[in-house]
């Protein structure tokens, strides 16, 4: 007796992403859903014969993903930073910028001067078009407030605004990711009040589901890395780390050594470093929009990633200085292009190694109680999200259990 489902998805080919065949793919497929939860995934033949639904949805010759995860993104910020885009184009490097009082500062004060509205209407369209390309799932860092209370601010608008667009939210509280200007010169001061005021505001707010640092020459030095990720496991907080993203800072080896559930960029990531993530468990996000856009030419170490095992997530970074991207399908195209990611291995990416990038063990993949989130699409196989640049394939999405026709187009 299989009871009766909530939906039925009829018609459709499932790349489960589950393991065994390629993607995980069931050809023929069908998936059961009750509540908010998978309750059946199999080939439609396999289907007990007295089963029921309440809705049917069926796709033929669609593809079911799961939905997808981009697991990490600046995406609530004010302002853009086109000037800086032509001013690196004439000569001008990211850390000379940076230094110059541009860069994330500037965005820094673009944030500050706006208010929540004025966030809200200006982060709404990014979130959207990362949610019409079947993203179910999306984390939100701070880190263009640098004080406590607009901090906090980001992450209430993070929350505010995944809520309004019915997608479902992580956010990160990356009060360590630049040295604001009434703290120039003075980092250890500024990382005293992150450590002492603003980790324990967000903390005791909720406001924030884990603690990222940008640990680079530009950003953060270890030992005040260390600080910050100190305080975060005083407050039962998983942390996150942007690391060796423009030089190598042992940012890997002080993800590991803290069992972060992620160290992101790695692209000057050294051996021991990948090695002590593949013994912390910490997954490597990629994200070549900001490495893409950076004109970078150094690879994060994918052979040695790989080989040593450790599950690579990949994502936006959507912000408005090194990777102002909406389309994490891009990003797939761009991990295969630019990184040689295979077409699977991107795929897995975001979905269960981005699941798991946030600390996420209910979803990421298409299989029996994980939680209903599904993205369906128009393409002949699973390579071809990859594959295409540019266009939208995504025909329709379950959140949650529940379903949305193409509305958030
Ligand atoms: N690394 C990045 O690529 C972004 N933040 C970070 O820590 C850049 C953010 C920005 O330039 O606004
Ligand atoms: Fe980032």
């Amino acid at each position: 007796m299989a009871g009766t489902f909530d939906l039925l998805v009829t018609g459709a080919h499932l790349a489960t992403m589950t393991g065994g065949a390629p993607y995980g793919a069931i050809r023929d497929g069908a998936l059961g859903i009750v509540g908010d939860r998978i309750a059946w995934v199999g080939a439609e033949r396999d289907l007990p014969r007295d089963v029921a639904a309440h809705r049917l949805l069926h796709v033929p010759g669609a593809w079911a993903t799961p939905g997808l995860i981009d697991c990490h993104t600046h995406l609530v910020y004010a302002g853009s930073r086109a000037d800086e885009f032509e001013a690196r184009l004439t000569g001008a490097t990211y850390a000379d910028i940076a230094r110059a009082g541009g860069g994330i500062n500037a965005t820094v004060r673009a944030t500050r001067a706006a208010g929540d509205e004025a966030l809200v209407e200006a982060s709404r369209p990014r979130l959207a078009a990362l949610a019409a390309e079947g993203v179910t799932t999306v984390e939100i860092k701070s880190g263009y407030g640098l004080d406590t209370r607009t901090e906090c601010r980001m992450l209430r608008v993070a929350r505010r605004l995944a809520a309004e667009a019915g997608v479902d939210v992580r956010t990160t509280l990356l009060a360590a990711h630049a040295v604001p200007p009434e703290f120039a010169g003075r980092p250890d001061d500024y990382v005293d009040v992150v450590c002492r005021e603003t980790i324990p505001e967000a903390a005791g707010a909720g406001l924030a589901d884990a603690v990222d640092a940008f640990c680079e020459t530009v950003g953060f030095d270890a030992a005040q890395t260390r600080r910050v990720f100190a305080v975060a496991r005083v407050h039962g907080l998983p942390v996150k780390l942007h690391a060796d993203q423009l030089s190598d800072g042992g940012g890997a080896a002080l993800a590991a050594e803290f069992g972060a559930l992620s160290a992101d960029h790695l692209e000057y990531a050294n051996d021991a470093g990948v090695a002590a993530m593949a013994r912390s468990g910490t997954v490597a996000v990629l994200l070549p929009g900001a490495y893409y856009a950076l004109g970078e030419n150094r690879v994060p170490p994918i052979g040695t990633l790989r080989a040593r095992g450790v599950p690579m997530a990949v994502a936006t970074d959507c912000n408005p200085g090194t990777s102002p991207a909406t389309s994490l399908l891009l990003m797939l195209n761009m991990a295969c292009t630019l990184f040689r990611l295979t077409p699977e291995e991107s795929l897995q990416g975001v979905t269960r190694h981005a699941a798991r990038a946030l600390g996420l063990a209910d979803r990421g993949t298409l299989a029996r109680g994980q939680r209903a989130d599904v993205a369906l699409w128009d393409i002949a196989s699973p390579a071809e999200l990859a594959y295409r640049i540019g266009g939208n394939p995504c025909r329709g999405i379950v959140r949650a259990g529940r379903e949305w026709n193409g509305s958030t187009r």
